[in-house]
């Protein structure tokens, strides 16, 4: 790609960050998102850091600026009132002054902040604004492990597929067989008017989604209580590893700040975490795998979830292990890195999360790779994203065999980390 044709994407990027820019948080785009997006904005935010460095921090603390008493930082924010999204505040009935969903998404914030430090070119501005989001952020990964993990396993489990991210994964097709979708009060749904339906998650899952919805809210969305009496609880190592990572980077942030406890919590629970994640290594699929808390069984499925974990500090042969996979996954996909295994039955190149790439796992998994030293699958896959966008533009997602974009357009997080990806190739 010539130095021309990079220019013209990074400006095409930071326009599309404009374009979607609320004043005080972003969407993720327009139309079929129209609200603020927990994990979007932070790694939102590191885009706009490449541009206006007091406009990154601002979309962090607005976002931090909802977090709920008990510590949890909610999925969405509702800023204002859009009929144009299903399930909308009155679904959710969390009662807050600003609503807010009820559930939250992988712990990015920690990454995000200690990153949009590193970058900062006025060093006063983020020591000031940093030194103010630690002790939330801390706070929140508090929560995770008082609220997500009773048993003290050091691994968090999640209660609902939308705090993966990962919405219709195939990791929880089995799981999910436990959700009933009976009593569920009738609804219509809004994504599937912007987007194409065959692309996006089934009735049957929407259901599903607003059963468990219904029944949070029917026990007043009281943290003490949702994890047991949920019959979804994932133990995911996807989000596991960010959650490690986050507090990796919030104990070294909080160390060069002086915040010496913040950084030791920190420091602990990602020591601990780290231990508690080898109990997902599934040596046949060689990566990680999800375990379902209800069945007390490991999940059969090879998804990217097992991947992410190159983000956190690895032992060596764990690390080489991952980078085979994902070799033997570039003879199966044109573009890496496909949510799931081609190979596996259930794979389906278009349809969101159960087979699309996406442009923010593909940083996030990149990340890990340079910090472990496998520079040439990083620079790889680096490559294979710059050339969807070159040729799809900024789409939600992409079909992994074909490239073909798909999802919401112009998408926010797709230029963010379009931007990292082309500073990395500079
Ligand atoms: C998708 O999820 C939302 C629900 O949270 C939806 O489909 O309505 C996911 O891709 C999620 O990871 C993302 O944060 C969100 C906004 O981009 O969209």
């Amino acid at each position: 790609m010539t130095d021309q044709r990079r220019k013209e994407i990074f400006d095409e990027a930071a326009q599309i960050l404009k374009i979607n820019d609320r004043g005080t948080y972003t969407v993720p785009t327009h139309g079929l998102y129209p609200f603020q997006w927990n994990w979007d904005s932070c790694l939102t935010a590191i885009g706009q850091s490449h541009v206006d460095e007091k406009r990154a921090w601002l979309e962090v603390d607005t976002l931090l600026a909802h977090q709920w008493e008990d510590g949890m930082v909610p999925h969405i924010v509702f800023h204002q009132h859009d009929e144009g999204y299903f399930p909308g505040p009155e679904v959710w009935g969390t009662n807050r002054p600003v609503p807010t969903s009820g559930i939250t998404q992988p712990p990015i914030a920690g990454f995000a902040v200690k990153r949009l430090f590193d970058m900062a070119k006025d060093k006063e501005l983020a020591s000031t604004r940093a030194r103010q989001l630690l002790p939330k952020i801390d706070r929140w990964h508090q929560w995770f492990y008082e609220s997500r993990d009773p048993e003290k396993t050091d691994l968090v489990a999640l209660i609902h597929p939308w705090e993966s991210g990962r919405d219709n994964s195939i990791d929880w097709d089995a799981a999910f067989e436990r959700v009933p979708t009976d009593g569920v009060t009738p609804y219509t749904r809004r994504d599937t008017q912007h987007a194409d339906p065959s692309h996006r998650p089934t009735k049957d899952q929407y259901d599903r989604y607003i059963w468990l919805v219904e029944r949070f809210r029917s026990l007043g969305w009281d943290n003490a209580v949702l994890h047991d009496a949920s019959p979804f609880q994932m133990v995911d190592p996807g989000f596991n590893a960010i959650l490690i990572r986050s507090c990796a980077d919030l104990a070294e942030l909080a160390h060069i700040l002086g915040e010496t406890d913040i950084a030791e919590r920190n420091k602990a629970r990602a020591t601990q975490g780290l231990t508690a994640m080898d109990s997902l290594w599934n040596e046949t699929l060689k990566q990680y795998v999800c375990f379902d808390r209800v069945a007390n069984a490991h999940v059969d499925s090879a998804s990217i979830a097992g991947l992410i974990p190159i983000l956190v500090s690895l032992p060596r042969d764990r690390a080489d292990k991952l980078v085979d996979t994902l070799v033997a996954l570039s003879k199966t996909s044109r573009y890496l890195v496909p949510s799931h295994d081609p190979s596996d039955v259930r794979f389906d190149a278009k349809r969101y999360w159960r087979g699309p790439v996406w442009l923010i796992i593909n940083y996030l998994i990149t990340d890990g790779l340079r910090k472990s030293g496998h520079d040439d699958m990083a620079q790889q896959i680096e490559s294979a994203s710059l050339e969807l966008i070159n040729t799809g533009g900024f789409a939600e997602y992409y079909d992994p065999l074909t490239g073909e974009p798909c999802g919401g357009a112009s998408f926010t997080w797709t230029a963010a980390m379009v931007m990292e990806f082309l500073e990395r190739a500079a």
